[in-house]
């Protein structure tokens, strides 16, 4: 038996909450308009989308588990920016929520796409937040849509052995 499974690139009644972290607010903000537009331009309803905002980017993975407890959404958009300091803290503040954001979708079987830039510099963020790097709050957006679709086949694949 041949299958091919793909997501599509469209929202159809899917519900999204995007997390946003407030630390480097400047360029979360860019950020959280990529992800907003995808959405938008890929059919999702205004009133689908719940915005949230936390301190920083360790804080998300938290914000995205009681998000899918609540169980009102079918993905979430986790969207950050980790700027290296002086200090070594930003290494530990990445992978604090690159590891909890994995945690939370592995546990939950909800997609939680990873919008966190984690750069050497404040030029090299920007360049990904709309700019020349494109805008990854957008490409997480499409990812949640993408494995939004992709969860509902394999669910549906379940079904049909049973
Ligand atoms: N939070 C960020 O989102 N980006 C950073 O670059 C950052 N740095 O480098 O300190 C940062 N720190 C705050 C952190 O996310 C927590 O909010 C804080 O540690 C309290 O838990």
């Amino acid at each position: 038996m041949s299958l091919r499974i793909e997501g599509q690139l469209s929202a159809g009644a899917a519900k999204f909450a995007i997390v946003v972290s407030r630390f480097n607010e400047f360029i979360t903000g860019r950020l959280l308009e990529g992800a907003r537009d995808a959405l938008r331009r890929h059919g999702a309803a205004e009133d689908s989308i719940c915005e949230v905002w936390v301190p920083g980017a360790c804080e998300l993975p938290l914000a995205a588990k009681g998000l899918i407890e609540s169980g009102r959404f079918d993905a979430v958009i986790c969207l950050g920016a980790v700027i290296r300091g002086d200090t070594t803290h930003h290494e530990h503040v990445g992978s604090m929520a690159a590891r909890g954001i994995a945690e939370v979708a592995l546990s939950s079987g909800v997609p939680v796409a990873f919008g966190v830039l984690t750069c050497d510099t404040i030029d090299q963020a920007v360049a990904r937040a709309g700019s020349k790097g494109g805008n990854k709050g957008a490409e997480a957006a499409l990812s949640a849509l993408e494995m939004v679709n992709v969860m509902t086949q394999l669910r549906a694949l379940g079904r049909k052995k049973a």
